[in-house]
């Protein structure tokens, strides 16, 4: 599909460039062909350097929530950038962004600001491990936390899961003190804290997992996680990098009503510039430095420009009704791809939360990462190109979230789902 400019720039890309890409997903390895190059997005729409322009269901991973170049985060940005973008000192606005973090999110009475949502999760575990004194941390098979060694960790073969990792450069013994569980499934993880209670710090978990593509918690999941880390002593930390501010004003823990005691937050905090954030309960808090003696520190934190950015954001997050628009538009596509689903015959399945979704080419529901695995991605890679012929750009890989945004209308769900039918008209073709 990618011709010209994007070609010859892919082409030059991988000379300076490992793989080409800043980041492994974008070089549409999953799905085949070579990236195009973006060079201007605007409300719901990006636009390639050969001129083609696409409905945007990647939203830069998450963090668009309002669209490209939003005019209020483009005013209070070019405002910000005219009287400097860094100071590597206090500045009001970061007091400003945490303020209204604070005020949003129910498990945070304190936080930290920082760059990524990898130094997010990456320092609230090592804050978890400090408050508790010990060294375990369990995560989930599909749960993605960043690239920090602790989650570069896949489970292990027997029954109580010794991780393994997923990436050459991590010491075995870095990996023996993470322990991996499944998603949504209670009997694990209550098995692991028979076996590990004593040694656990923590336990992360995405509640809403993105990264394996969109799984929702089953009912009674996340209660039973919080009820075993509160027997045990172990902290609970939420990864809502993806989920904050997305599936509810105060993320997951406001959806499901379930309180963590550490949350880690990105993507949307930041407008589209590179934040993140850890926070929870006060007397944990405390213990970063320097109020307390867990070191964690970063040169553009709370950055003026970013929280610029961050501020504009989620002032107009915290309009009324936004929340409904995003669960209507999300409503209309899920019901949209399961009528395609069944007018071409096509096996899939549809799990939505809000305004994030998942196309699995999977004939089983999928609840964890096990039924994920089983999508089939050939049939995804054909859908995505011919999504991508008819102008939609979806996230280049089976295992990844589709993004709505405030910018997206009912027509653009429309014209996508008419792409969907068609997409899935050549699918079933090849059967
Ligand atoms: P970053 O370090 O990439 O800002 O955030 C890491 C992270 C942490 N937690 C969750 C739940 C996340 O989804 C992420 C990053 N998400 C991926 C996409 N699923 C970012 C895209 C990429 O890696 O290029």
């Amino acid at each position: 599909m990618s011709e010209g400019l994007s070609a010859r720039l892919w082409e030059e890309a991988q000379r300076y460039l490992p793989g080409g890409v800043n980041s492994p997903v974008r070089a549409f390895k999953a799905v085949g062909g070579t990236p195009l190059f973006l060079e201007r997005g605007e409300g719901a729409r990006i636009y390639d350097v050969d001129g083609r322009s696409y409905i945007d269901y990647v939203g830069s991973w998450g963090p668009l929530v309002l669209g490209h170049a939003h005019p209020k985060v483009v005013e209070a940005l070019t405002q910000q950038a005219a009287r400097g973008t860094s100071f590597g000192a206090p500045c009001p606005l970061e007091v400003e962004l945490a303020r209204r973090i604070v005020a949003a999110v129910p498990g945070i009475e304190m936080l930290r600001l920082v760059n990524s949502g990898t130094e997010a999760t990456m320092s609230a575990v090592r804050l978890a491990r400090a408050y508790t004194g010990r060294p375990k941390v369990l995560k989930f098979e599909g749960c993605y936390h960043g690239h920090a060694d602790p989650f570069l960790i896949q489970a292990g073969s027997g029954a109580l899961t010794f991780g393994v990792p997923t990436s050459p450069g991590i010491p075995l013994g870095v990996a023996s003190e993470t322990l991996v569980a499944r998603f949504n499934d209670l009997s694990v993880v209550e098995a692991i804290f028979q076996e590990h209670g004593s040694e656990l710090a923590a336990v992360i978990l995405e509640p809403v997992a993105g990264n394996m593509g969109v799984v929702p918690p089953r009912p009674g999941f996340l209660e039973g996680v919080r009820d075993l880390c509160r027997a045990f002593g172990a902290l609970l930390i939420f990864d809502e990098v993806i989920t904050g501010f997305r599936v509810a004003h105060g993320g997951a823990q406001e959806r499901y009503q379930v309180t963590p005691d550490l949350t880690c937050l990105g993507k949307i905090i930041g407008g589209g510039l590179p934040v993140g954030a850890f926070g929870g309960r006060k007397e944990i808090m405390e213990l970063v430095a320097p109020s307390g003696p867990v070191y964690q520190a970063g040169t553009l934190s709370g950055n003026p420009l970013a929280m610029a950015a961050g501020i504009a954001t989620l002032d107009v997050l915290s309009q009324g009704q936004v929340y409904d628009y995003l669960e209507r538009l999300g409503q209309e596509l899920e019901e949209g791809i399961r009528s395609a689903l069944d007018e071409t015959g096509v096996p899939g399945q549809v799990n939505r939360v809000g305004s994030m979704l998942t196309l699995f080419f999977a004939d089983e529901p999928v609840q964890d990462f096990n039924t994920a695995v089983k999508a089939d991605t050939a049939a995804y890679a054909t859908f995505f190109h011919a999504m991508l012929e008819q102008g939609v750009y979806l996230p280049p890989s089976q295992f990844e979230a589709w993004f709505l945004s405030l910018a997206h209308t009912r027509e653009d769900v429309a014209r996508t789902v008419e792409a969907a039918r068609l997409a899935l008209q050549r699918i079933r073709a090849k059967v």
